[in-house]
């Protein structure tokens, strides 16, 4: 069809929703006929970057790769969104400098830290607080809010439903579906 392809970039906490609102969104896409790819932790740390952690460094050249991951999804003609924590404003930045401009659109899954702390669905800040996680994201490890997302959503006061709603209509507000 004619539509043109996007990067959808969720950033925000461990735990603040940023995959299970990307599957929802892709959900959304496909009853629309698009063709999409999630790529986050799990598809992409084990394999691609399962050579890094999460120093500053690796968690730069995380980015850096997933970017240019998606930017060939992009030119393949496929909706791709990402989920990944991308804490630094910088990494994000230079990624919506490697696409064609409009294509990057960056949603920010905006929710409290103590909130992704009481609910720690997998034990982790439980770990990072006890120092047995190191340089964990909101409490040992920085992350710079984006100033400017194309999109922000209260993914702690929202329905998924409601977010989902809010990121299609951005998408059709930038001729994408
Ligand atoms: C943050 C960590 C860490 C540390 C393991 N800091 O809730 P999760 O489990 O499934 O999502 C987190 C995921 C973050 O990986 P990203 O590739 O998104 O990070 S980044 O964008 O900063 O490169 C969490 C798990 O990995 N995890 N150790 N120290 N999250």
């Amino acid at each position: 069809n004619s539509h043109r392809s996007a990067l959808i970039w969720f950033t925000g906490l461990s735990g603040s929703g940023k995959s299970t609102l990307a599957h929802a969104v892709e959900e959304r896409l496909h009853i629309a006929a698009r063709r999409t790819f999630v790529l986050d932790g799990d598809n992409v740390r084990h394999g691609l970057c399962g050579d890094l952690g999460f120093s500053e460094k690796d968690r730069i050249e995380n980015i850096r790769r997933v970017g240019e991951t998606a930017k060939l999804f992009l030119e393949a003609g496929v909706i791709t969104l990402t989920a990944f924590i991308s804490p630094f404003r910088s990494d994000r930045e230079r990624v919506r400098s490697i696409l064609p401009h409009g294509d990057y659109l960056e949603i920010f899954c905006n929710c409290p830290l103590e909130i992704c702390e009481k609910r720690d669905v997998k034990g982790l800040y439980k770990k990072a607080r006890l120092g047995e996680i190191k340089n964990f994201t909101g409490i040992s490890s920085p992350y710079e809010k984006p100033d400017a997302p194309d999109l922000l959503v209260d993914t702690y006061s929202s329905s998924i439903e409601e977010c989902v709603d809010k990121v299609l209509q951005l998408l059709k507000s930038r001729g994408i579906v």
